[in-house]
C-alpha cells in the first residue's frame, strides 16, 4: 500500500527557528527513539545537512537565502506502524512576510497552501512586539502616549491573524470547509529564552490574547505547545562543548499541552498527524 501524503505547512516567519527545529527534528526522526521514526530513504536532505553539522560542531547554523525553498520528503511510521510521507519544507521566512505585507500570493505558495494537510505554526513570542494598542488598555489610558514615531501599520497580533485569513481562504477556495479547516498546532519557539514560563496556551493568551482567540474561535480542537529545538542558544562561531560531546540529539525539548517538558522532538508532528493522544 502507498503510504499517504501529510504535507505539513511549516508557518513561521524569519528567525523563528524553522530550520534548527527541522534539523533537530530529522536527527530524532533517523534515531528512532520517539513516536514517530524514520521508515525508509528520505529524499532531499541538502537543507539540514548543513543546520546538522553545525550542531555537531556545537554551532549555531547560518540564516536560510530569502528565495530559498526546498522539500525533504521524509517517509516516517509511528508506534502503531501507520505509515505516511511527511513533506517538510525549509524556505526563508521573508516569504511569509511578504505575503502578510504585499497581500499577494505566489502561485508556487498558492499550490502549497490549498494542497497542505496539516498546519504547524511556529511563533518565537520574544521576537513580537507586543506594545499597548487598543487591545490590551482602553483608548484612555492610551491618550498622550501616542509620540511621533507611533507606528500605524498593523500590530504583529493582527499581522499573525492577516496570515492566517489568506491561509483560510486560500485553502477554502480548493477544499471542501463543511469538514474543518486542517488541523493545527501553533508551536511557541525558543522556550528556553522565557523566563519562568507557564503552559504553552497560557502564554500564548497573555501575550497575544486576541490572535488566541483567533484561533480558538475558527478550530474545534487546536493545539499549542511549546518548543526548544535546541534547549538553549548557540553561537555561530563559539562552539559549545556539551553539545560536541554529548551530541545534539541529547538536547531540546517540547512542551506539552499541561507543561511538562518531553525530550520527543517528534511529537508535533504526531499530534498534527494522528490528533491527541
Ligand atoms: N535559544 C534558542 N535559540 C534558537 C533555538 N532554535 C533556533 N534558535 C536560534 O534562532 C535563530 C534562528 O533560527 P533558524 O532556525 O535559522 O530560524 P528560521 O529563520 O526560522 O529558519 C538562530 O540564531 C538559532 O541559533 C532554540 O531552541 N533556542
Ligand atoms: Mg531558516
Amino acid at each position: 500500500m502507498v503510504p499517504p501524503d501529510k504535507s505539513i505547512l511549516l508557518i513561521g516567519e524569519s528567525d523563528v527557528g524553522k530550520s534548527h527545529y527541522g534539523g533537530q527534528l530529522l536527527k530524532r526522526l533517523m534515531q528512532e527513539d520517539g513516536q514517530l521514526r524514520m521508515d525508509g530513504a528520505a529524499t532531499n536532505l541538502e537543507p539540514f545537512q548543513a543546520v546538522m553539522a553545525c550542531l555537531d560542531a556545537g554551532r549555531s547554523a547560518d540564516h536560510t537565502p530569502t528565495t530559498a525553498y526546498h522539500e525533504s520528503r521524509w517517509p516516517i511510521v509511528d508506534n502503531e506502524e501507520q505509515e505516511a510521507d511527511l513533506i517538510w519544507p525549509d524556505y526563508g521566512g521573508e516569504q511569509i512576510k511578504n505575503i502578510i505585507d504585499d497581500r499577494q500570493l505566489p502561485q508556487v505558495w498558492l499550490h502549497r497552501i490549498t494542497q497542505s494537510s496539516a498546519w504547524l505554526m511556529l511563533i518565537r513570542l520574544q521576537k513580537i512586539r507586543t506594545d499597548d494598542d487598543v487591545f490590551s488598555r482602553p483608548l484612555t489610558s492610551l491618550k498622550g502616549r501616542v509620540t511621533k514615531s507611533w507606528d500605524s501599520g498593523l500590530s504583529d497580533q493582527a499581522r499573525l491573524i492577516e496570515l492566517m485569513q489568506v491561509l483560510i481562504y486560500i485553502w477554502s477556495t480548493a477544499n471542501e470547509r463543511s469538514g474543518g479547516f486542517p488541523p493545527l498546532v501553533v508551536l511557541l519557539t525558543c522556550w528556553d529564552e522565557m523566563d519562568s514560563p507557564g503552559k504553552p496556551i497560557d502564554e500564548l493568551c497573555s501575550r497575544l490574547p486576541m490572535f488566541a482567540d483567533f484561533v480558538a474561535s475558527n478550530w474545534e480542537e487546536s493545539s499549542v505547545l511549546g518548543l526548544s529545538a535546541l534547549g538553549q542558544a548557540l553561537d555561530k562561531n563559539t562552539p559549545n562543548k556539551d553539545y560536541i560531546a554529548k551530541g545534539s540529539e541529547q538536547f531540546g525539548y517540547v512542551v506539552l499541552e499541561d507543561g511538562r517538558h518531553s525530550p520527543d522532538l517528534t511529537y508535533p508532528i504526531r499530534r498534527l498527524i494522528a490528533g491527541p493522544p
